[in-house]
């Protein structure tokens, strides 16, 4: 039986369509995806922006099919098929678990200077700091994206509570930047994997605009705090108009309709109960 998440759209649309239909031959390194996905958008970043050889498969993560779980037993896009090391005898490697991908493909690819975590001798502590901010991501700032999305007038939290939460979380994240106001990444004039983190969500918020009363709420510039969200718009719009993000980006009306399922909390997608019951994400 179809339900709200196995029958969602099965194509990427708009820039994404453009770019899967560019790596839809056959390549040993496989990315198994699902265009909503923002986990997913994550790896097809680090893909776009390393220029990697790959071949991208659409697939609906919700059909849990014996093929796609044998790759992944936790039935969750993005899964990587990563080429065998020797002669091509031996099966395919999966990977999966979008940080996880992202570190592989940045440390299996390309020059050192075009890392996308800081890797010099001298860069230890620099690292572990970016690798802190993404931790902060994905423990913080992704749940409370969704506690907020999946906000509905019977819930026993406020959508104030949400709100103010999600925005609490970014504002830690946005004191952590590098540089001053022109910023625009997190590490300054240096592009990286903590940028690339958090990405998909931040192309994601125009969904609460849109879907909850008062939207996402970003404080005025002018206000006590205008600083940090100066500082804040600085990295928005430079991440939303990133080529790789844009090249990775179907027609926002696809998000629009995909995305009703979280604002009216139907969907059951492994994120969405895990947020019902407060767990932590998968
Ligand atoms: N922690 C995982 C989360 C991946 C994830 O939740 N992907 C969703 C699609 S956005 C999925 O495959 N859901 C299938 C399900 O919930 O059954 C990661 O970072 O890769």
């Amino acid at each position: 039986m179809a339900t709200v998440d196995t029958s969602l759209p099965a194509h990427p649309t708009g820039a994404a369509a453009t770019l899967a239909a560019s790596h839809s031959a056959s390549h040993d390194l496989k990315l198994y995806g699902g265009w909503f996905c923002p986990f997913v958008q994550r790896s097809w970043i680090v893909l776009v922006e390393k220029g990697i050889a790959h071949q991208y498969i659409e697939i609906n993560p919700y059909r849990k099919d014996p093929e796609f779980l044998a790759l992944n037993p936790r039935g969750l896009v993005p899964t990587l098929a990563v080429p065998p090391a020797d002669d091509g005898k031996a099966a395919a490697k999966p990977l999966y678990e979008s940080s996880i991908i992202c570190e592989y493909l940045d440390e299996a690819y390309g020059e050192d200077a075009a890392a996308l975590l800081p890797r010099g001798r001298g860069e230890v502590y620099e690292r572990a700091r970016c690798r802190l901010w993404i931790e902060h991501i994905g423990s913080k700032i992704v749940p409370a994206f969704y506690k907020f999305l999946q906000h509905t007038p019977e819930k026993e939290y406020s959508i104030e509570e949400a709100r103010g939460t999600f925005l609490g979380h970014v504002e830690a994240f946005v004191r952590e930047m590098d540089g001053d106001e022109r910023g625009p990444w997190f590490l300054g004039d240096r592009f990286s994997l903590v940028d690339v983190m958090l990405a998909p969500w931040a192309k994601r918020m125009f969904l609460i605009d849109h879907y909850k009363p008062g939207g996402v709420g970003i404080p005025a510039t002018d206000g006590e705090d205008g600083g940090v969200w100066r500082r804040w718009g600085v990295w928005f719009d430079a991440i939303t108009q990133r080529q790789s993000v844009r090249e990775t980006w179907s027609d926002d009306e696809m998000y629009v309709e995909a995305y009703k399922r979280y604002a009216e909390d139907t969907t059951q997608s492994e994120v969405a109960k895990a947020t019902r019951k407060g767990g932590k994400l998968p």
